[in-house]
């Protein structure tokens, strides 16, 4: 029979969408309505796993699944033998330890015999322990941040990503103590097996590295008076230089480059100062570095 990779992936949740979306942009199609636990992709050698979120380091580590689309908090806190090949583009959040409003939090020392809830034990033991700090963990599946109000713990230490829950439950936050996106997890040196699935994986990885280095980038194309080149050659500051066309007017070129979105106002304004003009913007769907 022919080696499929197969894939864990959160069935419903924060992550769920966003890891199929990127799925969907490598060109690998699949029934996903169906949400069935397992769906083997259309066109592509790889069959998804659909699963609670916690459950998909250990689904990995076990080899259920050959590689997972997780948080990287849920791997850290797993405690499972993996490796994180991919640090993916969504899904960021932090965890952080917060108090309720009217508490005098000065340092970490303030949580000093406290008692704390959250679903991350191990992430926070690990940090209280470093931090010479005792405090009493008082563990929650879920909804961690009505535990102050329902009378169980002083403090708490959940996941934030804009901070509107923890304002909405009269929570401040105190301190960040991990930073978590989503990521792509495997079992340890999978990647450099010499095993079919393998060599999937690696040709998933090459279709996602594309997407990703396309990421926030730019296509810009305009024309320019050819004794200006070098100058717009720095002001762009592409990996290699800009790609230069001659024009029918020999005293003009035209000049195309990838720029970062972020820095796209500054080099417009200052190809603009050098005399650039007709300049197109155009969208990257995939590129290689
Ligand atoms: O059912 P299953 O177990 O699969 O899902 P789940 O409910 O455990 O997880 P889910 O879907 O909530 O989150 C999946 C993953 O998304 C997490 O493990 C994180 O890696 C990532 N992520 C990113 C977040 C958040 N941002 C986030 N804000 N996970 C949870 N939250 C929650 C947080 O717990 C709190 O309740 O959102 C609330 C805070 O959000 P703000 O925006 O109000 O600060
Ligand atoms: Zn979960």
């Amino acid at each position: 029979m022919d080696e499929v990779l197969s894939i864990a992936i959160q069935k419903t949740g924060r992550l769920s969408e966003k890891s199929l979306d990127l799925i969907r942009d490598a060109g690998i199609r699949f029934l996903s309505d169906s949400r069935v636990l397992k769906e083997r992709a259309l066109n592509y050698p790889v069959e998804f796993f659909f699963v609670r979120d916690d459950d998909i380091p250990m689904y990995v580590a076990n080899g259920v699944a050959d590689i997972g689309f997780v948080g990287k908090n849920e791997v850290e806190e797993r405690r499972q033998d993996l490796e994180v090949i991919r640090d993916l583009s969504f899904g960021a959040c932090r965890l952080s330890i917060a108090v309720p409003n009217d508490f005098e939090y000065k340092s970490l020392k303030s949580l000093e015999g406290k008692r704390i809830a959250t679903s991350y034990p191990n992430i926070l033991s690990d940090y209280l322990d470093k931090n010479r700090v005792k405090a009493e963990l008082v563990y929650v599946a879920g909804s961690v941040e009505i535990t102050v109000q329902a009378g169980i713990a002083d403090a708490i230490c959940d996941l934030v990503s804009t901070g509107t829950t923890l304002r909405m439950n009269g929570l401040v936050e105190a301190e960040a103590i991990y930073y978590s996106s989503a990521v792509i997890v495997s079992r340890k040196g999978f990647l450099e097996e010499k095993s079919e699935k393998a060599k999937i994986l690696n040709g998933l990885l090459e279709r996602l590295d594309a997407l990703s280095a396309a990421r926030g980038k730019k296509y810009v194309i305009f024309n320019l008076p050819s004794d200006k080149v070098d100058m717009a050659a720095k002001i762009v500051g592409a990996l290699k230089s800009p790609t230069v066309t001659p024009l029918v007017d020999k005293s003009w070129v035209s000049v195309q480059s990838v720029v970062a979105e972020d820095d796209f106002w500054r080099v417009f304004e200052n190809l603009r100062k050098i005399g650039a003009e007709g300049i197109l913007v155009m969208n990257i769907e995939k590129m290689t570095e």
